[in-house]
């Protein structure tokens, strides 16, 4: 394998962290960014949480919660605890390492530092050398249209209500006026940039927002590197979260296939897992994988079959549908 150059990578949730921890754990820290969904955060208890961005810092840090996938290790809830005590708002289970780190980040932000300095000093100080970004340092708010319980925020839908309203639709509040982050733009000019990566996280839930920031889609398209996304379907059932219940209140039949049409535009390939091979066999527009992380091994593997794939497709010269248009390369 040739020497690895700069890979952008796209990630949400919890299987968007572990995909990033095995990219980093194959490349050098200064050849991978992760630019990051921010349209989970919110205001809680007067502290900004954010919690992909947290999620992917944790676990780059070794320090995350393996079992859950978010929140710290070793975590005490003596604050929480008291907070419930004195009547305050306790669904949202914050434990006081991570209070920490809100806590530090409302200083930064209230000093006037962005979003990406701000997770950068939180990231340097818990030891994460690669570069972890928020997708766009502008306000970014996922709203989710239910049936029947009106409009609600991402954590109130996704933590306190459990995910249990049916989903009609999704608006990502701020995301027009919102421009891709100095990282992520400083990724994608970078002449060294080999290829980007669509981590294994919820389409609708974290990739749509990031792909809603202002001028991200189209620079993805229009990118001269191959794209790729990992599916986060496995045989028709998503591995973390609600992705299946939620493709299916869209109308959508829980599917790699699925994942390949929603990114048609701008992915070169989608990686589905063994499991799924012959559901895809012959299609060019899918390659095959372990994509279940199932502990740092896993993720590893996938990370190197990722860099693989992108290494084949630069081979190939393979370009998206919307790109052949533009190099007038045909796909095989
Ligand atoms: N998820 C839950 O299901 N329950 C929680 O109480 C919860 C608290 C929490 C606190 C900090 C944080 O960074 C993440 C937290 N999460 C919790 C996970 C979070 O809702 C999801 O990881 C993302 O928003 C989904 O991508």
């Amino acid at each position: 394998m040739t020497a690895p150059s700069r890979v952008l990578a796209l990630s949400g949730g919890v299987g968007g962290a572990r995909l990033a921890w095995g990219l980093a754990s194959v490349l050098p820290a200064d050849k991978l960014t992760v630019a990051v969904n921010v349209g989970d955060d919110f205001e809680h208890l007067g502290l900004p949480i954010c919690p992909d961005l947290d999620t992917v810092v944790y676990t780059l840090a070794g320090v995350v919660n393996r079992e859950q996938g978010w929140g710290r290790a070793d975590e005490t809830w003596g604050t929480l605890e008291e907070l419930r005590a004195l009547g305050a708002e306790s669904w949202f289970l914050l434990g006081d390492r991570d209070i920490a780190v809100h806590l530090l980040r409302r200083q930064l932000l209230s000093a006037g530092c962005s979003l990406s300095q701000a997770t950068q000093t939180i990231a340097q100080q818990l030891g994460v050398a690669t570069r972890v970004v928020p997708v766009t340092d502008a306000p970014l708010r996922t709203r989710v249209h239910t049936a029947g319980d009106g409009v609600l925020g991402f954590q109130d839908y996704f933590v306190r209500r459990r995910c249990a309203p049916a989903l009609k639709s999704l608006e990502f509040e701020g995301a027009s006026a919102a421009q891709p982050s100095p990282g992520v733009l400083e990724a994608l000019a970078d002449p060294a940039l080999s290829g980007i990566i669509v981590c294994p996280s919820n389409p609708y839930l974290s990739v749509a927002p990031m792909l809603a920031v202002s001028g991200l889609r189209a620079a993805l398209r229009a990118a001269r590197v191959p794209v790729i996304a990992v599916s986060p379907i496995v045989g028709g059932q998503a591995i973390k979260g609600p992705t299946a219940k939620i493709m299916r209140e869209l109308g959508v039949e829980p599917s790699a296939a699925v994942i390949a049409e929603l990114y048609s535009d701008f992915v070169d390939c989608v990686i589905v897992d063994e499991c799924d091979a012959a559901q895809v066999a012959g299609d060019p527009r899918f390659a095959v994988a372990h994509t279940v992380m199932r502990d740092d091994d896993g993720r590893s593997a996938l990370a190197r079959a990722c860099l693989q794939c992108l290494e084949q497709l630069r081979t190939d010269g393979r370009r998206s549908s919307a790109r052949q248009i533009t190099s007038g390369i045909t796909c095989g």
